[in-house]
């Protein structure tokens, strides 16, 4: 994991996660505002109040004897990929790693509303979870609107991946909210109220809003002009081939996830030349509606450099942009990843071994020489200790010099 904070903890799957068609729990990512709280599962009991005809308290018990669903949904951090924005924002500075897909299992958040006869007057769910802030920091309280709770596939999950609920995620209950982001999936929930409006406090007024569309970098905005991240948008992420990767010619793959909110995912290309031309990608995984979907590209690679992307497009035929639109918080960032690669011929194949093991292509790509400039480089490289095969020098000078011309 990359660790970003342990105290609060805060832990980013590395990118190799979305090759996987379900994360594993010791990958997935962990986002906590505050201290990780302990909830014993034995003394455990969730409150419902406000709105209901009649206010209930459930133990552990009493939801597993409720019908139980299960799906494959993806969380994903709201802020995810926001070290990416330019100018940069205050926040977790989360590469891609900021979501992970999971299989949930738990009871409907309606069949639990219903229980306490949730009134037409209810609005708004607000979600309680035991965690406790850090000094006069706000409590971390989110509502989702209640049409979203009564969503069949909206869920208090008590099982992840098959197991009970691991304590960072939230044991022994936490809310999933399907497509939406992670921010309302709270965690260890112990409270439940049914609000006539949406709630006043700082997780919703002021914290996880959005413009609704871009703004021109670096502007701020009232809080009050925003609205609340609800849904995800589609995005894809490359896991292989790793940015900067250097490989012989020869068949090789390009492979990755995507995903998309409340409106579901419809298909992932692969582009090699920096976007100017796309092809069709395999969906390698049949996770369902809310599930990521892992993918994959078979690529006959020839020598030459590449800028690989992906790009995914949603069913109503939005397709992740190639440039970021900026907001003040940094959320929702879905711009089409750029990988670059370099493709060797077979000849060249001492060059991995010859050149790029005290450092990488970058400070070599860097260069635009001429034959003779590269001659003695290569030969300057050698004296401090590179080690290249006698007859394969002038074909590495010649590779060189063919292309970081200047
Ligand atoms: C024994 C370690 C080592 C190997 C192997 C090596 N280099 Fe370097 N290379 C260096 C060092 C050290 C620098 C200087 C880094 C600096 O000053 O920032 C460097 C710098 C460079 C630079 C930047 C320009 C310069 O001269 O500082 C280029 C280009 C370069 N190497 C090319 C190559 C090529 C081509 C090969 C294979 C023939 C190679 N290197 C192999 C250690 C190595
Ligand atoms: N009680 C509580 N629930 C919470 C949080 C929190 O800090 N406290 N963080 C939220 C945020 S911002 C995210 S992205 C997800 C992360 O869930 P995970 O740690 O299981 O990945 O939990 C959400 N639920
Ligand atoms: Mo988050």
């Amino acid at each position: 994991m990359i660790f970003h904070s342990r105290k609060p903890e805060d832990l980013e799957m590395p990118l190799d996660g979305f090759l996987q068609a379900i994360t594993p729990i010791d990958l997935f990512y962990v986002r906590s505002h505050h201290y990780t709280p302990t909830v014993e599962a034995e003394s455990f009991s969730l409150k419902v109040s406000g709105e209901v005809g009649t206010p209930v308290a459930l133990s552990l018990k009493d939801l597993k004897k409720m019908p139980r669903i299960e799906l494959v949904g993806v969380m994903e951090c709201a802020g995810n990929g926001r070290s990416f924005y330019s100018p940069r924002l205050p926040g977790l500075q989360w590469s891609h790693g900021g979501v992970g897909n999971a299989r949930w299992a738990g009871v409907r958040l309606a069949d639990v509303l219903k229980k306490a006869g949730v009134k037409a007057s209810a609005k708004h769910i607000l979600f309680d979870g035991a965690d406790v802030p850090v000094g006069t920091m706000p409590k971390f309280q989110r509502t989702i609107p209640i049409k979203k709770a009564l969503d069949p596939d909206t869920m208090l999950a008590f099982e992840m991946n098959g197991q009970p609920l691991p304590q960072s995620h939230g044991a022994p209950l936490r809310v999933v909210v399907p497509g939406w982001g992670g921010d309302c999936w709270v965690k260890w929930l112990t409270g439940i109220q049914a609000l006539d409006k949406e709630f006043e406090g700082f997780f919703m007024k002021t914290g996880y809003r959005h413009p609704g569309k871009g703004v021109p970098p670096g502007t701020a905005v009232d809080p009050a002009q925003m609205k609340p991240v609800e849904s995800m948008r589609v995005k894809s992420v490359i896991a292989t081939p790793k940015d900067s990767i250097v490989f012989p010619q020869g068949m090789s793959r390009v492979a990755g996830a995507a995903w998309s909110g409340e409106v579901p995912l419809a298909k992932v290309e692969v582009s090699l030349d920096g976007g100017r031309s796309w092809n069709p990608a395999r969906l390698t995984s049949s996770n369902g509606r809310w599930g990521w979907q892992t993918w994959d590209y078979a690529w006959n690679a020839t020598p030459g450099s590449y800028r690989v992307q992906a790009r995914a497009t949603d069913a109503s035929g939005y397709t992740q942009p190639s440039e970021q639109e900026w907001n003040p918080s940094g959320y929702l960032w879905n711009a089409v990843q750029t990988v670059r690669a370099e493709v060797l011929p077979l000849q060249m194949t001492s060059y991995r071994s010859s050149c790029l093991g005290c450092h990488n292509e970058d400070l070599i790509r860097g260069q635009k020489l001429t034959r003779a400039q590269w001659e003695r480089e290569v030969e300057k490289m050698m004296r401090w200790g590179a080690q290249v095969p006698a007859e394969q020098k002038a074909n590495l000078i010649d590779y060189l010099a063919a292309r970081y011309k200047p």
